[in-house]
């Protein structure tokens, strides 16, 4: 039976496991969503509103199911808006295909209209690009990219698909199954060094990242951490996939590194890293450990062969793959590590940092936080994009073993409002809360549409403060007392809201919280809650004015 690129393009999508999309269309792959009404939803594509928040729900899909989100936009212009998800899928190793149209062959290369080089622009975003130019090939290069998306680091493949292709027709058959892949696994050798390395420590840590783990496998390090009395950390925005509540539990190397951790990474003798990249936001700028060789012992573990190695030179490099390593980790003799007491010591700087002060707001979003970790569900999703309220569910919020964090390490505004559609959409059950800034959320608040659409509306709590506040306090550090293009005019949200079918309130004092929360969560709309929150109260410990006034004394000094 002959079928049509768009036909074998789904049939062997629908083989591979894939089961929802998230795509705004386009006439140049009308033969996708020709193929797509034949799947009776079976192959479900969520309908939104510009590809830059289908290309975030595709990539917060991926981190958070492990199956690559899919994306189906347009030529240039859809493609271009879409670009921010695919760099936020690699800064997160999260798997993603984002599904391209592309002209006709018998155009390319003449600038056509809305044409666009995927290979050259996509080239350094993603982990692969690629055009399809015969039909035949379609089943191939679907499987390679689906086994790359998920398979060593995850992350994102880019596939163009011009535009003559997908109306050709093949008698070449659809996949016919999954791709199924078992992570390397540790070399008994390997492990025996490991663990020299470690009974010769005296201050170990363990640093793990990325987003492809199981719950089991976390669970063994949590045993193999606590057994042998071992700190851990998280690094950027990967604190939600370690408990929390584990006495070994010691933070998140991320923007804002509390001093905490980062004493904890600087004084290690033997950082065992699991899982992780070493970006900028755990090595603090690349100065907590010396490029490219480490004082600190660091072993890195890793599914890919290409991420030990890479800015720091390994004592020890281990490709496995965070499913298998775990389980082969055996607990060092209680009482070996010199450095229990130091460990402890950073334990209890990390809960004393919890003790706020009152904040200067009329909604204080320490308060508010302290009573969503009292009242939220073991399995809540949180979500947020980029802004100083991030520090709320980052470095505020205690995630047990079961608590999801969406947030980019991109640090990409925007991303909070997608991430909590789709994981409505993955997980209709869950309780998704997505904190939003007011610039944050404005970036996609057009999605509240797609959620209305499907059914698949969350918590919006929206932290209102009146400015662009992260670009503000460092304006106010650089250049006191010149404002420039930080402050907004803001819409009336809770009319926005509304207008989208959600309900929606003002929330004007920390004392009305808790019962709008309760109303929140009992709406079957979905909710926004319009925080507001005053432009002083920016970060948890020093005020706007604090920000300002310490600037002006250093440049008097100066
Ligand atoms: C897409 C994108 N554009 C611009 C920035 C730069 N940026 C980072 S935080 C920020 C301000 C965020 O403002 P808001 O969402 O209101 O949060 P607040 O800091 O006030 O809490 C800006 C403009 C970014 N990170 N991402
Ligand atoms: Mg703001």
């Amino acid at each position: 039976m002959d079928r049509n690129g768009g036909q074998l393009l789904v049939a062997s999508l629908l083989a591979l496991g894939a089961r929802k999309s998230f795509g705004v269309p386009g006439e140049s792959y009308l033969a996708v969503l020709d193929a797509l009404h034949d799947t009776g939803g079976r192959l479900d594509y969520i309908l939104c509103r510009n590809e830059g928040g289908a290309a975030f729900m595709a990539a917060a899909y991926g981190k958070l199911t492990g199956q690559p989100g899919i994306c189906f936009v347009t030529r240039g212009p859809g493609a271009t808006n879409a670009s921010i998800g695919v760099h936020t899928a690699m800064q997160d190793s999260a798997p993603m295909i984002l599904f391209v149209g592309q002209v006709g062959t018998d155009m390319k290369g003449r600038e056509a209209f809305q044409e666009v080089d995927y290979r050259a622009v996509f080239g350094t975003m993603a982990k692969w690009a690629v055009e399809i130019d015969q039909v035949e090939r379609i089943p191939e290069i679907l499987s390679r990219a689906w086994t790359l998306a998920v398979s060593g680091r995850p992350g994102p493949v880019v596939i163009a698909l011009p535009e003559d292709m997908l109306t050709s027709l093949t008698a070449a058959a659809p996949l016919s199954g999954p791709v199924e892949i078992a992570e390397a696994a540790p070399s008994a050798p390997a492990m025996r060094r490991l663990r020299q390395m470690l009974d010769g420590a005296e201050r170990p840590v363990i640093l793990y990242g990325g987003c492809n783990w199981a719950e089991g496998s976390m669970a063994a390090v949590q045993r193999f951490a606590e057994a042998s009395d071992i700190p851990v950390v998280s690094v950027f925005r990967y604190q939600d996939q370690y408990d929390n509540g584990s006495p070994t539990f010691c933070g998140e190397a991320g923007v804002g590194m509390v001093p905490s951790v980062r004493d904890l990474l600087r004084e290690a003798d033997v950082i065992l890293a699991v899982n992780n990249r070493f970006g900028a936001n755990p090595t603090d700028g690349y100065t907590l450990f010396a490029v490219p060789q480490p004082r600190q012992r660091i072993v890195h573990v890793h599914g890919s062969d290409l991420a030990p190695g890479k800015v720091y030179r390994p004592a020890l490099g281990i490709q496995a793959g965070p499913q298998p390593f775990p389980e082969t980790l055996r607990a060092r003799e209680p009482g070996r590590s010199g450095g229990a007491q130091w460990s402890a010591d950073r334990r209890a700087a990390r809960e004393k940092g919890f003790d706020l002060p009152d904040l200067p707001s009329p909604v204080d979003m320490g308060k508010v936080t302290a009573h969503l970790n009292a009242v939220l569900p073991d399995d809540v999703i949180l979500t947020n994009g980029a802004g100083n309220f991030t520090v709320w569910p980052n470095k505020f919020f205690r995630f047990g073993a079961k608590a999801r964090l969406l947030a980019p390490q991109s640090g990409a505004m925007g991303y909070g409002v997608p991430a909590a559609v789709a994981a409505r959409v993955a997980h209709p059950g869950r309780t998704v809360v997505c904190f939003a800034g007011d610039g944050d959320f404005q970036m996609n608040c057009q999605e509240l549409a797609t959620a209305l659409q499907h059914g698949a509306q969350p918590i919006i709590l929206l932290v209102n403060n009146g400015i662009y506040g992260t670009i503000r306090a460092h304006q106010e550090r650089h250049y006191p007392e010149r404002v420039s293009g930080t402050t907004m005019v803001n819409p009336d949200f809770v009319a926005l809201a509304r207008s989208y079918g959600f309900h929606a309130e003002r929330v004007e004092s920390t004392a009305d919280f808790p019962a709008a929360f309760e109303r929140a969560r009992a709406s079957k709309t979905g909710a926004l809650l319009d925080l507001v929150v005053s432009p002083e109260a920016l970060t948890p410990r020093q005020t706007l004015s604090q920000m300002r006034k310490a600037a002006l004394s250093a440049k008097e000094t100066a």
